[in-house]
């Protein structure tokens, strides 16, 4: 069996030593390599278009990651060719660390005891009725729906908008554009954890992020291509929202200049909501390889029509 690798990140070694560990059997080709086309298996991280234009007969491209966004041109990889994406992989319970926190942090007003602390004030804040917290979720995938059953047992009021209609105990769940600006109303917290596609490309402009009520906050942490940066700045800069927490940015790294850097109402990080685990995505990816050798049917495949 032969498999062809790349990744636009920095840690190839890692991944193809795991890979040689875990599939002994294959022959591993790294990109550039003459050999492409003969390619069974392709596994890549943001691959040049050159690379996907080389491959033969591959039986399917494994994403190194959950959101395909970064394979270019996904439609016009032949129809027959699965492309596949990591599902959890070690993500999930990442990504419910970092949400609960951004939540715990807002609703319990963590932010203004440490400026109480800087001013030296002893005073205890009123406890806020947490019924009127909502949190929303938009995606209720494996992530989504890994956050907002992490979040459950804090009893926040919960609510997620998906694309097709879903059920999971403790959430309040709607479906489609016609539903969005009813979810979005009373939403005091709102989580973005929806993958990047032609439906979803700025979703959360200004009209939509006007819909939350005074002083929400936003978090997003699946793709910044979601977001209308100078949209959410408004709306933060005349007091509208509250605050925003962003891991993920339209440009990565996000550059010196924008204004992200320095707001005072935007706490950002690098991307690292939920990191790519070697052993865990090298461990599922083989799993499926094998099982698409012994010709079973494996999860993860990515539906075309919809781009995720
Ligand atoms: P899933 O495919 O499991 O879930 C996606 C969810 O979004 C589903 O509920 C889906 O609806 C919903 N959705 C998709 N399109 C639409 C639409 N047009 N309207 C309404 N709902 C829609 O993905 P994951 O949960 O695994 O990952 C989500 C995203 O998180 C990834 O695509 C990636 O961009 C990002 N991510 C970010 C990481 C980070 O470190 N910041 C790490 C890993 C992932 P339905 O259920 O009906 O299909
Ligand atoms: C992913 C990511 O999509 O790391 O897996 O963002």
């Amino acid at each position: 069996m032969r498999l062809l690798f790349y990744t636009a990140g920095s840690n190839a070694e890692s991944w193809l030593e795991a890979l040689r560990r875990v599939l002994p059997e294959a022959h591993i080709d790294g990109w550039p390599s003459a050999l492409a086309g003969e390619a069974d298996y392709a596994l890549v991280w943001k691959p040049p278009v050159e690379l996907l234009r080389a491959l033969g007969q591959v039986k399917a491209i494994f994403n190194l990651g959950a959101g395909v966004d970064s394979v270019p041109d996904v439609f016009a990889l032949p129809p027959d060719v699965r492309l596949v994406r990591l599902e959890d992989a070690g993500m999930a319970e990442q990504m419910a660390e970092y949400v609960s926190h951004a939540v715990l942090r807002r609703y319990r007003e963590f932010d203004a005891y440490a400026e109480q602390q800087r001013l030296s004030e002893w005073r205890q804040r009123p406890r806020r009725p947490k019924s009127e917290f909502i949190v929303g979720i938009l995606g209720l995938g494996v992530l989504g729906t890994a956050v907002a059953t992490a979040l459950a047992p804090f009893g926040f009021p919960l609510r997620a908008w998906s694309r097709t209609h879903k059920l999971l105990s403790g959430v309040a769940t709607s479906t489609g554009m016609s539903e969005l600006d009813g979810f979005l109303a009373g939403v005091r917290l709102l989580v973005c954890l929806l993958p990047l596609t032609s439906q979803t490309q700025g979703l959360l402009d200004r009209a939509r992020l006007s819909r939350l009520p005074q002083g929400a906050y936003v978090v997003n942490v699946s793709r910044g291509g979601l977001l209308i940066d100078d949209d959410l700045l408004v709306l933060l800069d005349n007091d509208r929202l509250a605050g925003a927490t962003l891991d993920v940015f339209r440009d990565e790294p996000l550059p010196p200049e924008h204004r992200f850097w320095h707001h005072p109402r935007v706490t950002l990080t690098p991307h690292v909501s939920a990191v790519t685990l070697v052993e865990e995505s090298v461990a599922q990816i083989a799993a499926k390889i094998r099982c698409l050798e012994a010709g079973r049917p494996i999860t993860g495949v990515v539906g075309r029509e919809y781009g995720y």
